[in-house]
């Protein structure tokens, strides 16, 4: 298997101009007639070479002639001599019953759909399936009237009709010239929910949300929420929409979270369906952001889109940053830019330190479905912000102005928008665009000395990058810190030298400093305001001072950062058999915190939050597994018991009433149900988790109590959860909350539920959903579970990987992660782990994704 590189990119020697596709559906044999126009536009000898798989060729023909000097392989079609224009005409037949990959067109519970990014649609036809070519789409849809009463693809419907045969038909068009990733079709039978939306320039578009049937009620914020999108995008970045009609459809079996397909955006229904009884806040925050984030792809994405995969994070990272930012006027800036966070430090941390490490634009690829990641969406989202940060507001609304000016209807690269983004500013962007090119996560450290004759107090921040799994050469990064000092009083001062702007420096080498002079030496820096760079910082503050950072610093998210900061090392003093290293100072210092931040439930909600094992992780080597996890859970314990009654009347003032998704509830449920969390290490927790239970009248609160449950002892979370059963049991999606914490309980028999899930009648493997919910959940979040000392965690995995590979790649690819981040760990923990992807790397039918990531893992 070769590796693609993205410095061997090279333009087409053909274009389509326009495409004509004619689908007549069949479970087990659809018909694809697709008719091209091709134009030379290279060297003039070059044959044309089609992408094609697992495709039945049924007829060829040029310019109305019948073809038969053509090459076909596994992986195409080349016609070796063609004319410099011509129309070109391609039968094949697919079986889209037996498509269990779920790439290109596939049969699910009665729905056809597809799925065409990044490779898919070469599933469908023979085609130059790369996002630089881009052509004008009509579609003709011939299905079954009663079966397939609904059939979507993108565009503008424009003609329809019925067969003598009882079937009918339907033709769809899109005027904007596309790639073939963003091709849709859908076909199925669907409650449908209609609105309008009337956009700034007065145009009115119907909106169209089709769901299962039965589940029309389900679907009613997410239509609010598009149209909370299309007000957004429009006040803040002076985007329309674009043509007459948005259709989002709901998907039961879909790989991916959601594909902003043009006019035509295939959802998993995880995304779309939301209602008090059935979703929890958390999802109903996923749904406004997804549903966002596809929205805003038809101009990061689709208007315009990227040159080659490489650039994937052109239009992803910018998405992912537009999507925050709405999320975040639409909520709370900080309680969003703590999710935001959490993410990075616990998953992309975790990707930049493993074998799959790569920059945000990557170089080499295998299978680019691997590469639709934390780095490329979240990290990639991280670097955008910056230059948000460095350009201000006006200034990156200008870039993005020049950016559409310059590109609209063309296939970009990620330099094309640093360029766009270099017009709006004086700043010089070249050392900043490393951020594109290099992997790893620079490390950050700030540190202080004291000069007793001079009264000089210097600051020195250092950055080092270090060496990745596949870069060894590394550079200084161009980093924006935000920074404040405070003085022992917790009053604000400013340093000498060295600041670039109001609370923010530029660390652009290896080191720089900061002096104070007269100010004495009790001056406390708290650095990484608001998380200003996708950096891992160290300081050399003491627990004291980070409770003083607490109290006195600014920036929320800072203050938040402090307690995290002094959490994990209350924590480490666990894992060192050093508990009373947490003296009482410091407990009643937590105290007074928590205390102090009672009237403000979505800041003490997070604080009370204590970091995940993850997080922990990525500040430790040599990790001895359950000696961690036990420290985190002793150190929850202590702190829960110090500060019982606290916890008690928080509890209390964080009741809500009647359910209602909006800012101050959602913060007050959050605090709430983060305080049972912490309660549940008490005896006295056992009421409180059931009488929440049973008095609940929404999921919020009732996985909240589930929860608790978990951590609290095991007879209460099985009857519990028997209770959750009997309500959700004929409802999949809702249930996958029930196997996600069946996944995650550790306990000593977690091997044996794990075999029960599976006969679950609603467990499917078929169905990404139910193998993430259970197969998923237990391989990255449950600790104990995972990493039995046996090995029998790891092995179980892998013996899973080996049968959902042979029908899902694509998914089995994404679960071995943690099979594959063993980098951390302690060394016989390790070789445990290794041994497992060894047995992998030996199948010679392995998936080219599963090949990617095992062999790197044991590269
Ligand atoms: N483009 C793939 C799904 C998403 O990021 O929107
Ligand atoms: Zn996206």
């Amino acid at each position: 298997l070769v590796a693609k590189r993205r410095e061997d990119y090279r333009a087409p020697d053909f274009t389509i101009t326009d495409i004509a596709l004619d689908f007549t559906l069949d479970p087990a044999a659809t018909r694809v007639v697709s008719e091209l126009k091709v134009q030379r536009q290279g060297d003039a000898c070059a044959p044309l070479e089609l992408d094609g798989e697992h495709l039945q060729l049924l007829e060829v023909a040029i310019d109305g002639q019948p073809v038969t000097d053509y090459q076909q392989t596994d992986s195409g079609l080349t016609l070796s001599s063609v004319p410099d224009s011509f129309s070109l005409r391609i039968v094949t037949e697919i079986n889209p019953g037996e498509n269990k990959a779920l790439e290109g067109l596939y049969l699910s519970n009665g729905v056809y759909c597809t799925q065409c990014e990044a490779e898919g649609f070469r599933r469908i036809t023979y085609y130059l399936d790369r996002p630089d070519v881009l052509a004008r789409f009509t579609v003709k849809i011939t299905g079954d009237k009663a079966s397939l009463p609904t059939m979507l693809a993108n565009g503008n419907p424009v003609d329809k009709g019925t067969n003598e045969d009882g079937s009918h038909w339907i033709q769809w068009q899109d005027p904007f010239p596309k790639p073939s990733y963003l091709f849709a079709l859908v076909a199925g039978s669907f409650d449908q929910l209609s609105d309008t939306f009337v956009t700034q320039g007065g145009k009115t578009v119907a909106l169209e949300l089709f769901v299962d049937k039965g589940k029309r009620q389900r679907g009613v914020f997410a239509l609010d929420a598009l149209k909370r999108s299309m007000k957004w995008d429009e006040e803040v970045f002076g985007l329309e929409y674009d043509l007459d009609i948005y259709m989002i459809v709901a998907v039961d079996f879909f790989n991916m979270g959601a594909m902003e397909n043009k006019g035509l955006n295939v959802f998993n229904s995880k995304f779309v369906l939301a209602d008090q009884a059935s979703a929890t806040d958390e999802d109903f925050f996923n749904v406004e952001s997804v549903i966002a984030h596809e929205y805003f792809h038809n101009w990061t994405g689709n208007r315009v889109t990227c040159r080659d995969w490489f650039q994937l994070s052109l239009k992803e990272g910018l998405t992912v940053f537009r999507d925050q930012q709405f999320s975040s006027d639409m909520s709370s800036p900080l309680s969003n830019r703590i999710k935001q966070v959490r993410v990075m430090r616990e998953h992309q941390f975790a990707e930049d330190a493993s074998a799959m490490s790569h920059p945000i634009r990557p170089d080499e690829v295998i299978e680019m479905n691997n590469f639709y990641t934390v780095t490329v969406y979240d990290k990639g989202a991280e670097v955008i912000r910056m230059m948000h940060t460095l350009l201000g507001v006006d200034g990156f609304r200008a870039g993005m102005d020049e950016y559409f000016r310059r590109h609209d209807g063309q296939a970009v690269t990620c330099d094309d928008f640093v360029s766009a983004m270099q017009s709006a500013t004086d700043i010089d962007l070249t050392h900043f665009s490393r951020w594109y090119s290099q992997s790893g996560t620079p490390r950050l450290a700030v540190k202080r000395s004291f000069d007793e004759a001079s009264e000089v107090l210097t600051v020195t921040i250092t950055q080092q990058n270090l060496p990745t799994a596949e870069q060894s050469d590394k550079q200084d990064l161009f980093i924006p810190l935000q920074i404040e000092f405070l003085d022992a009083d917790g009053q604000h001062v400013l340093p000498d030298n060295g600041m670039y702007r109001d609370n923010l420096v530029i660390v652009d080498k290896a080191e720089m400093t900061l002096t104070f002079t007269g100010k004495g030496q009790a001056v406390t820096p708290v650095a990484l305001g608001n998380f200003s760079a996708p950096v891992k910082l160290t300081s050399d503050l003491t627990p004291s001072e980070w409770l003083h950072a607490f109290r006195f610093a600014n920036d929320a998210f800072s203050r938040w950062d402090a307690i995290q900061q002094l959490y994990d090392w209350c924590i480490e003093q666990y894992y060192r058999g050093a508990p009373h290293q947490v003296d009482n100072t410091i407990w009643q210092g937590l105290y007074q915190a928590v205390e102090a931040s009672q009237d403000n439930p979505e800041i003490l909600g997070e604080c009370l939050v204590i970091p995940s094992f993850e997080t922990l992780c990525q500040s430790r080597d040599n990790i001895d597994v359950h000696g961690l996890n036990k420290a985190r859970q002793a150190f929850s314990h202590d702190l829960a018991k110090f500060m019982q009654d606290l916890l008690l009347i928080i509890y209390q003032t964080n009741q809500t009433d009647s359910y209602a998704y909006e800012p101050e509830q959602v913060s007050s449920r959050r605090c709430k149900n983060v305080v049972l969390g912490l309660l549940a290490e008490l005896p006295l927790a056992e009421t409180f988790i059931t009488e929440q239970f049973n008095g609940s009248d929404n999921m919020s609160d009732t996985l909240g109590a589930l929860k608790a449950a978990q951590v609290f002892d095991l007879v209460l979370f099985n009857n519990l959860m028997n209770a959750f059963e009997q309500r959700w049991r004929d409802d999949p999606l809702v249930l996958d909350k029930w196997f996600g914490l069946h996944a995650t309980c550790e306990r000593s028999d977690i091997l044996a539920q794990l075999t029960l899930l599976r006969q679950h009648p609603q467990f499917s493997q078929q169905n990404p959903n139910r193998v993430r919910a259970v197969i998923g959940s237990f391989a990255f979040y449950n600790t104990a579970g995972f990493h039995a000392d046996d090995g029998s965690g790891y092995r179980f995995l892998t013996d899973y990987l080996f049968e959902l590979d042979k029908s899902n790649p694509q998914v089995a690819s994404r679960l071995v992660t943690p099979l594959t981040q063993w980098q951390h760990y302690a060394s016989d923990r390790q070789a445990l782990m290794k041994q497992q992807l060894a047995r992998l790397l030996d199948d010679a039918s392995l998936s080219k994704d599963l090949y990617e990531k095992v062999s790197k893992a044991l590269a």
